[in-house]
């Protein structure tokens, strides 16, 4: 039996086992060793050649990927974001390459991607859809970009991407496992699990550990725990445009909100745009900007005064050591203390250490050895 069959095998034994807790067991194992042989079939097909697959080099502050069918307007709104020149067409599948752009927003370079027409299949090797998707599991963030009367392809793009192991607007799982010499398997965990200790056996055996330790921090289902012992997701926000507003009436925008709402997406979170009549596109790098969590921070630089054209920009979360180290230079050697001003300080000129976290916006100056 060739590989493809016995994925095909195992799925329909998934499907068609009923899940209580006297099969939860056997489905974890089942899926586990699903996981195992879908691995198995991408390594082999990627030895097989499989093409060049698209090098896109990411440079920049974060990268965006443009994510849809084609025809829906990706390489239309790459031309009207950013200094790119990607070509258009009224038929499918113009783009057949993965084109670059930089966005300028708020002093940041925002690398977006152009990606050609997901398919239907690609995640299971069809067509040049592995090479598109390898793209994707790279990017910062993933921008579905929706025609106004196809709202349904949102679905077969989403679970296009959780085939190709890409988790989006999910945590990583509180899940960890560390292999030991002897002892066999215990599963610690510091929630009431409602999975059983043997269901956790049976999905780790599977996945060949024999001696390990496993950590457990949050209700898991048998698809998230995968997902924590897998180890190899990529979990990515994601926020959903819909294109081509120009063409529908306002009376119809109710229509296209259910339809959103149908598929789980938020119409409040859904950013409405025309890219050819360059609408909305204001609120969609607004949107962009802040699903990729980026903050500016504004150096005092001595004798220069407060630089506020190019800012450094950096993560919410980061602290005065990452700026040290994206500044580069000998400021991580030479580092004495910080100063301050801002959203993230007590008071004005606040002397601050490398694990003080910035916000945005924030004014800092690094003061150094000589
Ligand atoms: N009315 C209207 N048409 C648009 C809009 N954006 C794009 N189009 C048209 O839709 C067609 C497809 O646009 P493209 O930008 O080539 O679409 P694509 O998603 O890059 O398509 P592929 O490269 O084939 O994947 C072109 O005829 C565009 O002029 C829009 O906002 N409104
Ligand atoms: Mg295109």
């Amino acid at each position: 039996m060739g590989l493809e069959e016995e994925i095909e095998e195992i799925r329909e034994e998934i499907a068609e086992t009923p899940y209580n807790k006297s099969t939860e067991a056997h489905i974890g194992r089942l899926k586990a060793k699903l996981a195992e042989k879908k691995e198995e079939l991408e390594k082999r097909q990627s030895s097989s050649g499989g093409g060049e697959g698209y090098a896109v080099e990411k440079t920049g502050d974060a990268t965006v990927a443009l994510v849809g069918f084609p025809s829906v307007g990706k390489s239309t709104l790459l031309n009207a974001l950013t200094n790119a020149d990607s070509e258009v067409g009224s038929y499918e599948f113009t783009t057949l390459d993965v084109n670059p752009g930089m966005l300028k927003y708020n002093g940041a370079n925002i690398q977006i991607l152009d990606v050609p027409g997901l398919i239907e299949g690609a995640a299971d090797g069809k067509g040049d859809g592995q090479a598109v998707l390898s793209v994707v599991r790279t990017a910062d963030l993933v921008v579905f970009v929706l025609s106004v009367f196809e709202i349904d392809q949102y679905e077969r793009l989403s679970q296009e991407l959780y085939d190709n192991k890409v988790r989006l607007d999910e945590d990583p799982p509180r899940v960890s496992v560390r292999k030991k010499h002897t002892d066999g398997l215990s599963v610690n965990a510091s929630v009431d699990l409602d999975l059983d200790e043997e269901t956790v056996k049976q999905v780790l055996r599977e996945q060949g550990y024999v001696n390990a330790d496993v950590t457990i921090g949050e209700q898991v289902d048998i698809d998230r725990l995968l997902d924590g012992v897998m180890d190899n997701r990529e979990y990515i926000p994601s926020l959903v445009t819909v294109n081509k507003a120009d063409l529908i009436e306002p009376d119809y925008k109710e229509t296209v909100d259910e339809q959103l709402r149908e598929h789980g997406v938020d119409p409040e979170e859904a950013v409405f745009i025309s890219a050819e009549k360059e609408r909305g596109l204001d609120s969609l790098k607004k949107a962009i900007w802040e699903e990729l969590g980026l903050i500016r921070v504004y150096m005092d630089k001595p004798g220069r005064g407060v630089d506020y054209e190019e800012p450094l920009v950096l993560r919410e979360g980061d602290t005065v050591d990452d700026a040290c180290r994206k500044l580069g230079g000998s400021f991580d050697e030479r580092f004495r203390f910080a100063r301050v001003s801002g959203p993230s300080a007590k008071h004005d000129e606040q002397q601050v250490g490398r694990d003080h976290e910035l916000a945005d916006e924030d004014v800092l100056r690094i003061v150094v050895s000589r």
